[in-house]
């Protein structure tokens, strides 16, 4: 069987301990690989590669580390179909869409950092006559990247791709679930020509080689996306050793639609924002409002349009659901519906887990699933599902439909659907939320700043938000 190996000092080697963990596909529910079950000497090991990299790293001419970045874009872009089927199986989720969304995103990830870092400038603050004041934006060290399962390379490159640009060395954390893709880009990483520590890939468990990074003295800073609980742990143990902290959780972002809206291209798009990669996206819109004149039609046309959906093997192009990341996790989807029944609600569809025939005879896959009849404020409806699961809210008016916008602790994403721009920009301004969509949904543009506000996290990632954070800023005041 496979065996994963860690990337330390630009090696792959097993871990310390020779201990592994099972690494399951999720659409046969067999286990495929073995994935090393480090603990603190592998973590202590690729901290100090990194940190003997790092003078020569944050020294190399910025033209030279963008070479470097745009090498591993070129090589992702060449190993994409492979990458992708790699990242279907660990994940579970349709290869078309990991061919079409997340092993793309992860070379433009790379694509795009190697352009920011050559155009990243600092400012300058003339004091009157008297003074010239100009900040100097240095690397940090070695940081931190922990990154969660769903999406798996798309997430992972998108943090060590603006540390790595900005010049820090990196021990990166893939998430334990789905360490496959990470795996393979470090046999890439060897090819792109990085020199030896400035990139560390450690595989293992949260509590193990997770926390043993974050408390570590020499990370200076802790880029992480993950479940809110897990962020919370991270900003415990990191705040009193004065690290820096990019954090990005959970959300239970609301789909706001209004009468008015273009009813087509909304419900395509809904469908989208409700159910791609399983509902598994933090962005994914988990709380349809509808103004209740449209509540019965789109009630029916999105109950049918989810009918419609295939959920089947990953492997499959026809599929538009693939299987749920874990056993763990299918079963906190299910706790959830059953909880939506207990408070009231009307399952509409879905609701049950689907049975495959084949090779996915033993795999996670679980139904779209559609409910209505429950109240903004009962635990359904205020808790992370992180599954093809939606509740179906009507409306009256705007001012209420903001009220329960904003009621949940989360605040990370929002989409408005209405015609009506000027209600789309006062309701934009006024949604708790670090990311709004007006008539779209996962339209990115990788300057903008990405993160929320509440308790979906800290900090932004993305365009110069990203290069500050993992830059350090120093004023020099020069006397005129
Ligand atoms: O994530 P964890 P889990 C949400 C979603 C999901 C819930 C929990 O609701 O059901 O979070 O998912 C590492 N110190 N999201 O438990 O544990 C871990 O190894 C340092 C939303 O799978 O947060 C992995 O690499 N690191 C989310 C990473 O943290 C620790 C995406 C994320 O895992 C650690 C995924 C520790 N103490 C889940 N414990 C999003 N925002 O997109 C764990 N880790």
């Amino acid at each position: 069987m496979q065996k994963i190996q860690n990337f330390i000092n630009g090696s792959l080697v097993p871990p310390e301990g020779v201990a592994y963990l099972n690494n399951t596909n999720p659409a046969t529910g067999q286990v495929y690989s073995l994935i090393p079950d480090s603990d603190h000497r592998d973590i202590e090991l690729a901290i100090n590669a990194a940190d003997a990299a790092f003078p020569v790293w944050a020294n190399t001419p910025v033209a030279e580390r963008a070479d470097i970045l745009l090498n591993f874009a070129k090589l992702i872009l060449e190993n994409l179909d492979a990458l992708a089927e790699a990242e279907s199986v660990d994940n579970g989720k349709p290869v078309a869409l990991a061919k079409s969304v997340d092993i793309p995103r992860a070379a433009d990830n790379f694509k795009f950092f190697a352009h920011a870092i050559v155009n990243f400038s600092s400012e300058a603050h003339p004091t009157e006559t008297r003074a010239i004041n100009y900040t100097l934006r240095t690397p940090l060290g070695v940081v931190a990247c922990i990154s969660p399962w769903n999406l798996p390379l798309y997430l992972f490159t998108w943090k060590i791709a603006p540390a790595l640009a900005a010049g820090n060395c990196v021990v990166g954390k893939p998430s334990e679930v789905t360490p496959m893709t990470a795996f393979l880009l470090s046999e890439l990483a060897q090819q792109a020509g990085i020199p030896k520590g400035v990139l560390n890939i450690v595989h293992g468990t949260g509590p193990k080689i997770g926390s043993a990074l974050t408390c570590h003295e020499k990370i200076s800073a802790i880029s992480f996306t993950g479940g809110t609980l897990t962020g919370a742990e991270i900003a415990r143990t990191a705040a009193p050793l004065f690290k820096k902290l990019s954090l990005e959780l959970g959300g239970k972002n609301p789909n706001i639609i209004f009468a008015d809206c273009n009813y087509d291209e909304m419900l395509a798009t809904t469908l989208r924002s409700s159910f791609s990669n399983q509902g598994q996206i933090c962005l994914c819109g988990s709380r349809i409002f509808i103004e209740k004149s449209l509540y019965s039609k789109f009630k029916n046309d999105f109950v049918e349009a989810a009918n419609k959906l295939v959920v089947g093997d990953p492997q499959s192009e026809n599929s538009n659901l693939g299987a749920i990341v874990s056993e763990a996790h299918l079963h906190k989807i299910q706790s959830y519906i059953q909880l939506a029944r207990e408070e009231g609600g009307t399952i509409l569809t879905g609701g049950n887990r689907v049975n495959l025939d084949g090779q996915c005879k033993d795999g996670w896959f679980m139904e779209p699933t559609v409910i209505d009849g429950l109240p903004p404020s009962c635990r359904t409806n205020q808790e992370e599902i992180f599954g093809p699961v939606v509740t179906l809210i009507p409306f009256e008016n705007e001012k209420e439909v903001l009220k329960q916008a904003n009621s949940t602790k989360y605040g990370l994403s929002a989409t408005i659907w209405t015609e009506n721009l000027t209600r789309a920009h006062r309701m934009a301004n006024k949604i708790q939320a670090g990311i709004i969509w007006v008539n779209c949904w996962m339209l990115r543009d990788l300057r903008t700043p990405f993160g929320g506000t509440k308790s979906s996290g800290v900090g932004r990632e993305g365009g110069l938000e990203a290069l500050r954070f993992f830059t350090e800023p120093k004023n020099v005041c020069v006397k005129l």
